[in-house]
């Protein structure tokens, strides 16, 4: 209904070129939600498709998998759905696809997904040159670990000297690993799957020594081990892996728009507006909620959507905090330090530029 509703108005707009009032469907309100019409050719065709094609992994409990009650859920996955809150005012207007980690930017350049969430590395080569992604902001700032049986009598990396290590092909971490034991000058195999499960499965049948990833990776994983305290995570961290979402390139719309669906999360951790205390805050006599929530100004039209967009955002996701919570937090199976991924008022390195 809501969806029909957003679709046919901003079809209205787009062909006519006005502005269409629609209601919004969080109960919040009175305010007036504008659609403008968008230069996006791709929010113009995820508005006709009438949702978001995400890219996701698919196999990773905490970032993107398929929960106990059928349902996509993890950090990864929130991003996906904030965006189409954003759009459509609905978590659940997302068509999913699972990617592998060598499938994910051809999906992404062919147009086969509109939005790649999947605990991608932001590098320099893959923004640039034929891979030529537009990345977000980090939503997770991860590094590289490497995980052995805690049996094995491994503690460092000079240990895994004539042994072989697992991981998967298409990643950063088959680079880093070849670099940093280049630099220590230690000879050991590298063994590359194409699919995720059969590396782990074939450390898991001790094949390999020792299997290596982004360390939110193994400890995802880990948790699903039949015995996971039977494996260590060894103390080195041997690269950094920021996580971000990316979408394909001379798009630039598009590419703010999902980036400032991001920031809407950060920010709102930052002005302590959560799912919870959103009416409440849409009543405040702050100039700078005011404006971040579309009580005042238009900062969403802008960017080709309604001016309540990140009301919409946090009333169907929630803020960083509490989306970090719901998938990552001390009640769940993976139970990560936030440690980089706080806020920059409390040391860490999640940081909004301003909704002004
Ligand atoms: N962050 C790294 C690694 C990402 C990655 O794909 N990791 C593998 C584990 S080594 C994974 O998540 N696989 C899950 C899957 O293929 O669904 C990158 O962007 O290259």
């Amino acid at each position: 209904m809501a969806l029909g509703q957003i679709n046919f108005s901003t079809l209205v707009g787009l062909c006519l070129g006005l502005a269409v009032a629609t209601t919004g469907c969080d109960g919040s309100s009175d305010q007036e939600n504008t659609t403008s019409s968008s230069d996006s050719r791709k929010l113009i065709q995820v508005q006709n498709q009438g949702q978001l094609v995400c890219g996701v992994s698919g196999e990773l409990p905490g970032f993107s998998y398929v929960d106990s009650t059928g349902r996509y859920a993890g950090l990864d996955v929130d991003i996906c759905r904030a965006v189409a809150s954003a759009i459509f005012d609905d978590p659940d207007a997302v068509e999913f696809r699972n990617l592998s980690a060598s499938e994910r930017f051809t999906a992404v350049k062919s147009g086969e997904v509109d939005l790649l969430s999947r605990n991608t590395t932001w590098t320099l080569s893959r923004d640039t040159g034929a891979i030529g992604m537009a990345f977000s902001p980090v939503v997770f700032y991860d590094g590289q670990g490497v995980m052995v049986s805690a049996d094995s009598g491994i503690s460092t990396l000079a240990d895994l000297e004539g042994r072989a290590i697992c991981t998967q092909t298409g990643t950063t971490n088959e680079q880093n690993i070849a670099d940093r034991m280049t630099s220590l000058g230690v000879e050991y195999e590298l063994v590359v799957f194409d699919d995720i499960n059969v590396a782990y499965s074939t450390y898991l049948q001790g094949r390999c020594q020792a299997v290596t990833s982004d360390r939110s990776q193994l400890v995802s994983r880990r948790s699903q081990f039949p015995v996971p305290e039977e494996h260590v995570i060894l103390d080195d961290t041997i690269s950094k892996e920021p996580l971000a979402p990316a979408v394909g390139p001379g798009d630039a719309q598009w590419s703010d728009l999902v980036t400032w669906v991001i920031n809407v999360t950060i920010h709102a951790e930052e002005l302590g507006i959560t799912s919870e205390n959103l009416q409440e805050m849409l009543n405040s006599d702050n100039p700078e909620i005011k404006r971040f929530l579309g009580v005042e100004g238009d900062l969403g039209e802008d960017l080709g959507l309604t001016n309540d967009f990140a009301v919409r955002v946090i009333n169907h996701v929630g803020n960083y905090e509490e989306i970090y919570s719901r998938n990552l937090g001390p009640d769940t199976p993976l139970n990560l330090e936030r440690n980089l991924n706080q806020l920059w008022t409390d040391g860490g390195l999640m940081y909004s530029p301003p909704f002004r």
